[in-house]
């Protein structure tokens, strides 16, 4: 067992690297029958890799067989206030910063050197991951007490509110449990509770506007936004579009609404770097942009995963949407007329020329959306042009 003395100096040590908590905990598996569950009623949609390394994140020995505890380490995204970031609408929060899979990898590096200098472990000896490995973050979090995991799905932490992104090392080293959190504090001897801190609140579950949080701490990803607008490949599904309100990239909403974000302060952002390009971008932008731009733009940030064609099907739908309340306002702040006939005009040249089936679908659906019944006749020389099913398709629907 590690001495509460090496163990205390290597949180310090791992704070002063940037990571705004660290916890350990022992690897005894938790609660892990739900993750099965979840797989096997289908609510991955289609991250296969999920499936694949189920096992994996089942059993942490079969990441690293000598495995015995897990340092879990959180790093606080939140954005000052005032920021350009808090009132950019069609992004998640997390993607307007430097991918942090490559920012907060850096600070890794960095912990595991000094688990290699202070224990003397060969590099191959322990393993560290943030969302890129087969392991249950958001579990082992919570059993390590950094906060517990909300009927919203998050771990939430009393500080940080939902602002935390995870990390987390297995070492061969018996780390004392800090213990996941009770009522009071944390507690060495209990088990992680869903919804621990939540009460009868359940302002997450109510504001998800395709319902895709089916019971408490549960997600269900066919409906999820940020499912559809990060990792779908394909269309939207048609049913769940008007839903969408004018986000582009990831989903917050479940995460705004949370009373416990009241106590968040803002990061440090030591293993983070703002991208105010991103911040500032307004929805024709989005619609109009080139493949240089995009590459300019989305440069080692988390939104090039989308490609251009993702993030146009996905501006598409946001554009379809503009009728409806949360419509967004065009940055240069041009009248509301104007802006919706630039829109009208940008969706009617991707429905005819965008050189993907996906973007012209998309577009033709938001066409729909905002000019009702001019829609055929503004829509008809692009439709005659047309040769691809799953576009002829969008036009039969209207
Ligand atoms: C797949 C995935 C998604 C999917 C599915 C989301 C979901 N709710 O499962 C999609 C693409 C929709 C998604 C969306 C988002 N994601 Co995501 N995602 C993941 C990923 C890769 C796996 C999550 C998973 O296993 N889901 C399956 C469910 C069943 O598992 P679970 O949520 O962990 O909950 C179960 C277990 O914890 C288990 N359990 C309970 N107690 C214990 C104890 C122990 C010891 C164990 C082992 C298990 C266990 O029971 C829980 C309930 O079933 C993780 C990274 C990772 N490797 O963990 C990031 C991760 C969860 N995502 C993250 C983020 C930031 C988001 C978004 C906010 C992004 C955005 N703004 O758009 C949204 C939030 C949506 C939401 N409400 O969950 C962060 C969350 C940070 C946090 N504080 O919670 C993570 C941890 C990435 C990271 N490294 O920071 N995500
Ligand atoms: S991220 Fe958005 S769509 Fe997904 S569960 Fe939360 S509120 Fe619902
Ligand atoms: S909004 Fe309410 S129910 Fe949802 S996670 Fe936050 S406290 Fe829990």
């Amino acid at each position: 067992m590690i001495s509460s003395e090496e163990k205390e100096q290597l949180r310090s040590e791992f704070l002063n690297l940037g990571f705004d908590v660290v916890r350990f905990s022992d690897l005894n598996p938790v609660d892990d029958d739900r993750l099965r569950e979840w797989i096997e009623a289908g609510y991955h949609a289609d991250m296969e890799w999920m499936a694949r390394s189920l096992e994996k994140r089942l059993d942490p020995s079969l990441v690293l067989e000598a495995a015995c505890s897990v340092i879990m380490l959180g790093v606080n995204y939140l954005p000052p206030a005032g920021d350009a970031a808090t009132t950019q609408k069609g992004f998640a929060k997390y993607s307007l910063y430097r991918d942090y899979h490559d920012t907060v990898l850096a600070g890794l590096k960095e912990a595991g050197k000094l688990l290699e200098e202070r224990f003397g472990l060969g590099p191959r000896e322990y393993r560290y991951y943030v969302d890129t490995g087969p392991v249950v973050e958001r579990g082992w979090a919570a059993a390590a007490g950094l906060g517990w995991q909300g009927k919203n799905g998050m771990l939430i932490s009393k500080e940080h509110g939902n602002w935390l992104l995870l990390a987390s090392i297995f070492v061969p080293l018996e780390f004392e449990n800090d213990g996941p959190l009770q009522k009071g504090r944390p507690d060495k001897d209990a088990e992680p509770e869903l919804g621990l801190l939540c009460g009868k609140c359940t302002r997450c579950m109510d504001a998800c506007p395709t319902n895709a949080i089916i019971e408490p701490g549960l997600v269900d990803t066919r409906k999820c936004i940020s499912y559809h607008t990060i990792e779908n490949k394909g269309a939207i599904p048609r049913e769940l579009r008007s839903k969408f309100g004018s986000r582009v990239y990831g989903c917050d909403i479940c995460l705004d609404v949370c009373p416990w974000n009241r106590f968040a302060q803002a990061g440090r952002q030591e293993l983070l770097e703002s991208r105010y390009a991103v911040a500032e971008l307004g929805l024709l932008d989005l619609l109009k942009m080139d493949i240089e731009t995009f590459r300019e733009v989305f440069r080692k940030m988390p939104v090039k995963r989308t490609k251009l064609r993702g993030l146009k099907r996905n501006a598409c739908v946001a554009a379809g949407n503009l009728l409806r309340e949360e419509y967004w306002w065009p940055k240069d702040g041009a009248s509301r007329e104007v802006f919706l006939e630039d829109v009208k005009r940008v969706l009617l040249e991707l429905a005819e020329t965008d050189e993907e089936p996906l973007v012209r679908s998309h577009a033709v659906w938001a066409v729909y959306q905002l000019c009702g019944d001019e829609a055929d006749a503004l829509l008809a020389k692009a439709k005659a042009k047309e040769e691809d099913d799953s576009v002829l398709a969008e036009y039969l629907q209207g």
